[in-house]
């Protein structure tokens, strides 16, 4: 391409179609008209069908955990997930996370702790939870960010040792390996999302995991407006069901995902080889797992090197139909319900302004991710006309 030729000064965009952010995994048409005529057959829409029976028991199956509780989405799980764990006080997360992570928290009337991240690889920082501490903390909840894991073990032990409870928002995690086994299992429970743009999707959903008999039957509860399965206590009801046709989509990407995950991975590798000749560029690797889903393709702008911020090469991307996003943006403590939050938290604050997220997944082959990287190098080489071109129309 001629570097002239860059769609935001005037030049046809290089894709005729926009290329999306997220895993985006369709079916093909026969099988989801197969999994759809099942449901018709059946007449049954939702409530713990049989498909949704499936989908957990091929869950646990797949993940090695005893239990899995389908909701309608991570959120829902994650507000369910406050209320069965029965926490109360404060509960320290961080806050390079999605809104969903702190507002579940808002719902069960808990105070959420932002604590940040480590600056190389963007998981929880844990030696900053002493200083965060006080007697009404009651739990922490690990977040595994970007197809990588936060430390696991050091978690563990920090929670044991100050006696309060531990769980994980695992929403990006769907599949990832540490040395002891699949994510799912760790601490109190974990949370994933099938949302459509994640490695498993129900087009919108999510699961709770757990280990705990007692815990599970409390999720199973508090999902079914009425309680469902052994009844057990729990302060109040949801409606966090999972519908029939929901399950259907999630089962096939099940089937579908080692190899959806290894062609995340082949893409992910073919930009890193290509991004690491672009100055002021940096790609982010997952880290602490021995596998990943390589669900998303995170980088970091250093404006002085690239020559642009991270906002306008999101413009000149956006203008090519390469629509990359600026997950997480603004930090969560700077949003709804904590905006007078006065928390210090310079390493989420630096990362919110410089990060990237790259379209991966099943809308994007080896082709798509080379002119990608090659629009992102003349966008680089050409920084300087595309400022001057930028400032004057106010981006
Ligand atoms: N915890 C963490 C750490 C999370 O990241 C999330 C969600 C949660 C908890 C809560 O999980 P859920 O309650 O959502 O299950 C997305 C997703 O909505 C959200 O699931 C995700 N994290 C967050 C990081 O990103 P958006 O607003 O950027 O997604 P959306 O719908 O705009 O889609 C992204 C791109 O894909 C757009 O360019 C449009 C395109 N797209 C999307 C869909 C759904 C398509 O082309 N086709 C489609 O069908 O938030």
């Amino acid at each position: 391409m001629n570097k002239t030729n860059l769609a935001i000064l005037g030049g046809r965009p290089a894709f005729a179609q926009s290329i999306p952010v997220g895993q985006l995994y369709f079916p093909s048409w026969a099988r989801y008209e197969k999994a759809m005529r099942g449901i018709f057959d059946r007449q049954y829409y939702t409530n713990h069908g049989p498909l949704v029976q499936k989908l957990e028991n091929s869950l646990q199956e797949f993940l090695g955990v005893k239990h899995v509780i389908c909701v309608t989405n991570a959120t829902i799980g994650l507000m369910m997930a406050a209320d069965a764990l029965e926490l109360s006080g404060k509960v320290i997360l961080p806050s390079f996370t999605f809104i969903a992570s702190a507002q579940s928290l808002s719902w069960a009337g808990i105070e959420p702790v932002f604590c940040d991240v480590e600056p190389d690889t963007h998981q929880m920082a844990i030696e900053q939870l002493d200083a965060l501490m006080d007697d009404d903390v009651s739990a922490i909840m690990g977040v595994n960010l970007w197809g990588g894991a936060c430390n696991l073990g050091d978690l563990d032990l920090f929670a044991k040792e100050n006696n309060i409870k531990l769980y994980f928002d695992s929403a990006h995690a769907f599949g990832c390996e540490v040395s002891a086994g699949k994510i799912a299992k760790f601490g109190s429970l974990e949370v994933f999302s099938f949302h459509a743009t994640k490695i498993l999707s129900a087009t919108e959903g999510g699961s709770v995991c757990t280990n705990d008999d007692e815990l599970a039957a409390r999720l199973r509860n508090i999902r079914s407006s009425y309680g469902a399965g052994k009844p057990v206590p729990v302060v109040r009801t949801s409606n966090g069901r999972m519908s029939e046709a929901q399950a259907a989509i999630a089962l096939m990407s099940l089937e579908d995902f080692s190899e959806n995950r290894q062609n995340n991975e082949v893409l992910f590798n073919l930009y890193e080889k290509y991004l690491n000749k672009i100055p002021g560029i940096s790609l982010i690797k997952p880290t602490g797992v021995t596998v990943s889903n390589y669900q998303y393709v995170v980088c970091e702008i250093d404006e002085n090197k690239f020559g642009l911020s991270r906002d306008q090469l999101i413009s000149a991307l956006k203008a090519e139909n390469v629509i990359a996003r600026r997950y997480f943006y603004p930090g969560v403590h700077h949003t709804v319900g904590y905006e007078n939050n006065k928390t210090s938290l310079p390493v989420t604050d630096q990362l919110c302004s410089t990060c990237i997220q790259l379209p991966i997944g099943a809308m994007v082959d080896e082709g798509k991710v080379e002119k990608i990287c090659d629009l992102i190098s003349q966008i680089q080489e050409m920084a300087d006309s595309l400022t001057t071109h930028l400032n004057g129309r106010g981006a």
